[in-house]
């Protein structure tokens, strides 16, 4: 019969094997290189987020975006601002339950510092649909080096989930080539002809 405090038959007092042996070492060795590259990856890793970071409170990087917003503001879009910064300033963003604030008009070809932040939750900036991430936090200022390098009018989405709105936070960030103060060029009357294309 078996018991906790009779010795079980078996074999277990053995000695491993050699190759038993091996295997464990190798399993230790390998953890011992994971357990080095954590600290090596948080200072050499590439994940981390380049341009200044600093901490800021909500409030006072909200003031900071609406004062952007209002001085260089080119238009409105449902309520919210388009604005169109010059080139090698610094231009700002903020995430929100539910939008994306203000939206942007920005040059092709020059550099920005892009302020990223968040007011409440966490949020994920996504530039949809060239796949460009960056989670934003409450309480950081993110200041990103850009160089915007193909024209577009893109959307920001979130992806992180940040509540019931989540799935129609959206935001806007329009690339122009030359100067992004200029009205929109009118449809050249080419592009606005009815199509005769013949199609039934
Ligand atoms: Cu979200």
């Amino acid at each position: 019969m078996h018991t906790a405090i009779t010795t079980p038959r078996g074999i277990w007092w053995v000695r491993a094997h050699k190759g038993e042996k091996v295997w464990v070492t190798i399993a230790f060795a390998w953890c011992m290189v994971l357990f080095a590259m954590m600290p090596l990856w948080h200072f050499k890793g590439g994940q981390n987020p380049a341009g200044v970071r600093h901490k800021v409170t909500p409030a006072a990087f909200m003031a900071r975006v609406q004062e952007f917003a209002d001085q260089y503001k080119v238009g409105e879009e449902n309520g919210v601002p388009l604005v169109a910064p010059p080139p090698g300033s610094d231009i700002y963003m903020i995430g929100l339950q539910w939008r994306w604030y203000p939206e942007l008009r920005l040059t092709k070809g020059a550099t920005y510092t892009l302020h990223l932040s968040a007011f409440d939750v966490n949020h994920g900036f996504n530039l949809y649909p060239l796949n460009i991430n960056f989670m934003v936090v409450p309480g950081y200022d993110y200041g990103l080096r850009i160089v915007p390098n193909q024209i577009g009018d893109y959307r920001v989405v979130c992806n992180e989930f940040c509540g019931i709105g989540h799935h129609v936070m959206l935001g806007r960030i329009v690339v122009v080539d030359g100067d992004n103060r200029a009205p929109p060029a009118a449809a050249s009357p080419a592009a606005a002809a009815p199509n005769t294309g013949g199609a039934p």
